[in-house]
């Protein structure tokens, strides 16, 4: 395994576990955190082996925001032409399930990558924002777009144009977060989620990401046209035909990814 200097990578059985480890920044993401990040992804994206990843970083911080001192010098120029922050994509398009597990501080780019999960469980510690408009930015990362689908214009104009945070509460209560764990409990809970959905078949696991993911996209009939699209795909797939028999003779399916 490959090792990097922002980031911490372990296996457990069929999950990676991915830890953001910029301690004395609070996890900022800088251009070498995200490009990190980006590699690893792409090498669990083609690892059979791997099934979800989990996407944690420190008890004090998930990641407080984008790397100010980073983004500071930057002109207009540069930012457009270098389409900075562009390579940040690589989370959103991550095929295989991706879970974010949030500890402290998930701040402007930090709950924008939590964001760009399938889901976030958070600990009771968690702290969510988009501070930025205090820089005199705004979010650059889907803060605008994300969040208002996830907890609704009310909410998510509140917290884009105070910048104040929301605790781990708020966010549950406003859709932003499916479960809240004790901070103690939070990796391995994560890793639990990530373990059971690895468990199930390789492609309708991906293919639930994909149909979900896709209704941010498109129209519902169009939606419900993609759903039923790959809906009929998996009865060709030998899993089907594996976990139907397996509980028509009241035994435990043995799934072959096939
Ligand atoms: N960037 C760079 N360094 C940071 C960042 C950051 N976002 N956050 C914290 N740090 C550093 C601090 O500078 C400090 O370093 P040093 O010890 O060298 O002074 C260290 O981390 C510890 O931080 P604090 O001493 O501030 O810790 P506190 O516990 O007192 O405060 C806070 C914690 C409240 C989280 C505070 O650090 C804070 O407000 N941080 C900034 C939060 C923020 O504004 N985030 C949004 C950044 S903008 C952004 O994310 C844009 C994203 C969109 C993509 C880009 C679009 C262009």
């Amino acid at each position: 395994t490959k090792s990097y200097e922002t980031l911490l990578t372990e296996i457990r059985g069929s999950v990676a576990l991915v830890t953001l480890n910029r301690p004395k920044a609070l996890n900022a993401l800088n251009s070498t955190l995200m490009a990190e990040l980006a590699d690893v992804l792409s090498l669990y994206e083609k690892d059979d082996a791997i099934g979800a990843v989990v996407l944690t970083g420190s008890e004090k911080a998930f990641a407080a925001g984008a790397d100010i001192k980073e983004m500071q010098g930057l002109d207009f120029v540069d930012a457009y032409v270098s389409d900075f922050i562009g390579g940040w994509d690589a989370v959103s398009t991550f095929r295989k399930p991706l879970i974010a597990a949030v500890s402290g501080f998930a701040l402007g780019g930090g709950c924008e990558v939590a964001m760009m999960c399938d889901f976030i469980i958070a600990s009771d510690t968690a702290k969510f924002g988009q501070p930025e408009i205090t820089l005199g930015i705004i979010p650059g990362a889907g803060g605008s777009q994300r969040l208002t689908r996830a907890v609704g214009k009310a909410k998510a104009m509140d917290l884009v144009l105070t910048g104040r945070m929301m605790d781990a509460a708020e966010a549950e209560r406003a859709g932003l977060v499916s479960r809240i764990v004790p901070a103690e409990r939070l990796i391995d809970e994560a890793v639990e989620a990530a373990q059971k959905i690895a468990s199930f078949p390789r492609a309708a696991v991906m293919m639930a990401k994909e149909a979900v993911s896709r209704s941010f996209e498109v129209t519902l009939t169009e939606g419900l046209r993609f759903e039923r699209r790959l809906f009929h795909s998996l009865f060709a797939t030998e899993d089907q035909k594996e976990g139907m028999a397996a509980f028509v003779e009241k035994r435990k399916p043995a799934f072959r990814n096939r």
